[in-house]
C-alpha cells in the first residue's frame, strides 16, 4: 500500500467577510483590539480592493492544486492536504489536530512564503510542531525556505522578461526592477535573521536569470508602530531612484508574497502607483504566482526534495 502523508500548507489568512476584519486584525495584533481609526483605515483598504481580499480563495486553490500535483507526479506516497492559517480559522493548530484525528502519522509542512524569518516561517512551523508535540503526532518535517528553488526563480525571471517585452524602447532604456518583501522590525537583523539576505539573493538570482542589470531590493507594507522597520520602503525608493538615476519605468516584483492580496493590490498597485503617477513614470507589476501550474510545480519540487532529505 502507498504510504500516507499529511501535506500541511500554511498561509497568512485573510478575513472571509467584512465582519471578520476586526477579529482578524486583533489576532494580528496579538490579541490587542485596534483603535477605531486603525480599524477604519484597514476597512478602507479592503474596500479599495473590492471589499474583501481574493486571498482566501487563492490559498485554497494553491493548496488543492499542490496536493493534486504531488499525487500525480509520483506513486509512492498518497498526500492528504490540510490548510493551516496564521491569523484566522482554520488555524495552524486546527489543521494539526485534524491530521491527528485522521490518523496521519507523518506530515510535511510548507509555508506559502518563500523566505525564512523568525516572524514568519519560524512561527508557523513552531506552532505546528508545538501542537503536534502536545497531542502526540504527527511527526512533521518542515520546509524552512524555498526561494532558491530554480523553478520559482524561473517563474519571476520569465515574468520580468515578459514585462520588458511590453515596454517601449524608451522605457526599456530607463527601467528598474524593484524586488520586494514585507518589511519587518529592524531588530531582526541584530538577532541574525537571514530574511534580508534571502531577499537580496532572490533578487540577484532573478536578475541574473532575466538578464537584468538595473535592480534593487526594497521593503513594503511596514507596520504602523514607533519602532524602526527594515527599509528602504518601496515608495521612498521609487522617488529616490527617479531623482538620482532618472528611471522612467518601474517594475515591482513583490517576491515575498505568492498571491494577489491586500499587500500587493493596495500597497503596490495603489500606493506605489500614486508615486509613479506623481513623477510621470510607468508602473508595471508582473502577475503574482497564484495557482499557475508552473508555480504549483515549483512548490511540488520543493516538497519532494524536503521528503527525500528527511
Ligand atoms: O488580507 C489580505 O489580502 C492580506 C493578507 C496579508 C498577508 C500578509 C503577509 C505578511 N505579513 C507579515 C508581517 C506582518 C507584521 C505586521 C503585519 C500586519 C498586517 C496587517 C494586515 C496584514 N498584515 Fe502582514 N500580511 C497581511 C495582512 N504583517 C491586514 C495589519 C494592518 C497593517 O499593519 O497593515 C505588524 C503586526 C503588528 O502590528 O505587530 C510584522 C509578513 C508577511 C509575509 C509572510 C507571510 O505571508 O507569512 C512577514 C499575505
Amino acid at each position: 500500500a502507498k504510504q500516507r502523508m499529511g501535506l500541511l500548507v500554511m498561509a497568512y489568512g485573510t478575513p472571509y467577510k467584512e465582519e471578520d476584519i476586526e477579529r482578524y486584525y486583533t489576532h494580528i495584533r496579538h490579541g490587542r483590539k485596534p483603535d477605531q481609526e486603525s480599524l477604519q483605515d484597514l476597512r478602507n483598504r479592503y474596500e479599495a480592493i473590492g471589499g474583501i481580499s481574493p486571498l482566501a480563495a487563492i490559498t485554497l486553490d494553491q493548496a488543492k492544486k499542490l496536493e493534486e500535483r504531488l499525487n500525480n507526479v509520483q506513486n509512492d506516497i498518497e498526500f492528504k492536504m490540510y490548510i493551516g492559517l496564521k491569523h484566522i480559522e482554520p488555524f495552524v493548530e486546527d489543521a494539526v489536530e485534524q491530521m491527528h484525528r485522521d490518523g496521519i502519522e507523518e506530515a510535511v509542512s510548507i509555508v506559502l512564503a518563500p523566505h525564512f524569518s523568525t516572524f514568519s516561517v519560524k512561527s508557523y512551523n513552531g506552532r505546528a510542531k508545538e501542537t503536534a508535540g502536545k497531542i502526540g503526532g504527527p511527526m512533521i518535517t518542515s520546509v524552512e525556505s524555498w526561494y532558491t528553488e530554480p523553478k520559482f526563480i524561473d517563474y519571476w525571471a520569465k515574468q520580468v522578461r515578459d514585462t520588458f517585452a511590453k515596454m517601449t524602447s524608451g522605457e526599456r532604456e530607463k527601467a528598474v526592477l524593484v524586488v520586494s518583501a514585507h518589511s519587518l522590525p529592524e531588530k531582526i537583523i541584530a538577532s541574525g535573521d537571514p530574511y534580508p539576505d534571502q531577499l537580496q539573493e532572490t533578487a540577484d538570482l532573478i536578475a541574473e536569470a532575466a538578464g537584468i542589470k538595473n535592480y534593487v531590493i526594497g521593503w513594503q507594507s511596514a507596520g504602523n508602530t514607533p519602532e524602526p522597520w527594515l527599509g528602504p520602503d518601496v515608495q521612498d525608493l521609487t522617488k529616490d531612484l527617479y531623482e538620482k538615476n532618472g528611471y522612467r519605468a518601474f517594475i515591482y516584483a513583490p517576491v515575498g508574497f505568492v498571491a494577489d492580496h491586500l499587500e500587493v493590490l493596495y500597497d503596490n498597485d495603489f500606493e506605489c502607483k500614486v508615486v509613479t503617477d506623481e513623477i510621470g513614470a510607468s508602473y508595471y507589476r508582473p502577475e503574482m504566482p497564484n495557482a499557475k501550474p508552473e508555480f504549483i510545480d515549483s512548490l511540488a519540487s520543493v516538497v519532494l526534495k524536503q521528503i527525500n532529505k528527511s
